[in-house]
């Protein structure tokens, strides 16, 4: 076994300086090769924990509902195609992702406005906060939208928006075309100086009534990739809150919660993103929490703050907030609250590397 000697530097003037230039030089000459040696990057590819370039954030509707007012003044939804504000996370601005594989905004449709019919591979969910009465149509089929609604278009759903209300119409608009530009597996059809394609023989709300209630059509497929529900309403989510709170099924992180679910086969209503609503009761102290999936929440009642690695983000109705991958977060509240929550947790389960951590340090 050969030995290091640190005893005679005179007599072997450093075999490990004579090492390291010789290493140098082997690098250059591989890098001219496009090539590089992995031990040099190894513990920053292949890291301990997850490692998240996004920042916990907070965007007040406050703010976001009156510049979001004033984009109407300055571009139809005609023009603009989707009349949408960009939740630019402040860690990664100009990159259109609220975190590493969402994109978030808040699209505005006036009255009478029309947002025309096109297709994507990326999924969308709509999760509304104002206005009354304006539709999603997809496949054809319309769905009329209350605050609180969560409306889904899976990948390649011809899909537009109408306003016949005579109220403007917001809602945040989650999309996963990070996730799927990261595969580079992008393609969408705006159907110009085509058929709209949005002719079918559904009638509105058809779809919650099919597959929403219970029951199936006879002969529904066995299993199907995301949900055949177009729109989760408020309306009957929320009152299963006050159930399973007052069932005392809250749990010691996350509230009296529920996940969206496809009726078909009982998992996500996505295959790339999934959904939750959560009551917090009166006083809720909330504990630690952190898991694998960067999240966007919405707060559609009450008010509270949400401690991420120690920073305290506040929020009322309406406010938009993300907390990043792995960070531990705590909810704290004085009134009763309830939060929607939106990840990528159905794709990282997908492939295995969903993780959670319920007693973080
Ligand atoms: O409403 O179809 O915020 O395609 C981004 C892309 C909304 C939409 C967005 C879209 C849409
Ligand atoms: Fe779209």
């Amino acid at each position: 076994m050969p030995t290091v000697s640190t005893a005679k530097p005179e007599i072997e003037p450093g075999p490990k300086h004579n090492v390291e230039a010789m290493r140098e030089a082997f690098y250059e000459r591989i890098s001219k090769r496009d090539m590089a040696p992995l031990w040099k990057v190894m513990s920053s590819v292949v890291t301990k924990e997850p490692v998240t370039r996004v920042a916990p954030h907070v965007w007040r509707y406050d703010d976001v509902k009156s510049l979001v007012m004033e984009s109407g003044g300055l571009i139809s939804a005609e023009e603009a195609k989707r009349r949408v504000l960009i939740l630019e996370n402040p860690a990664m601005r100009g990159e259109s992702k609220a975190t590493n594989t969402l994109f978030a905004g808040i699209q505005m449709i006036l009255p009478g406005e029309v947002a025309p019919a096109h297709r994507h591979v990326s999924s969308a969910i709509r999760f509304v906060l104002d206005g009354e009465g304006a539709y999603t149509a997809v496949e054809g089929e319309k769905a009329f939208m209350s605050p609180g609604d969560f409306v889904i278009t899976a990948n390649w759903a011809p899909h537009d928006h109408g306003n016949p209300s005579d109220k403007p119409m917001l809602w945040l608009d989650v999309l996963d075309f990070p996730a799927v530009n990261f595969f580079e597996a992008s393609f969408a059809d705006s159907y110009e100086g085509k058929e709209t394609m949005q002719n079918t023989t559904r009638g509105d709300g058809d779809s919650l009534a099919f597959y929403g209630s219970g029951v199936l059509p006879d002969g529904a497929p066995a299993d199907m990739k995301r949900s055949p529900v177009i729109n989760y309403t408020y309306a009957r989510t929320r009152p299963i809150l006050d159930r399973v709170n007052k069932a005392g099924d809250i749990d010691k992180s996350h509230g009296a919660r529920v996940r969206y679910a496809n009726p078909i086969n009982g998992g996500p209503v996505l295959p790339t993103m999934g959904a939750n609503l959560a009551l917090f009761p009166k006083g809720f102290k909330g504990e630690k929490y952190r898991a694998t999936d960067g999240t966007i929440f919405v707060c559609t009642e009450g008010g509270g703050t949400t401690t991420v690695d120690g920073e305290v983000l506040e929020w009322g109705v309406n406010d938009v907030f993300v907390v990043p991958p792995w960070k531990a977060y705590s909810h704290q509240v004085n009134k009763e609250s309830v939060l929607f929550s939106i990840s990528d947790r159905p794709a990282q389960e997908a492939l295995g590397i969903w993780r959670e951590d319920r007693r973080p340090g």
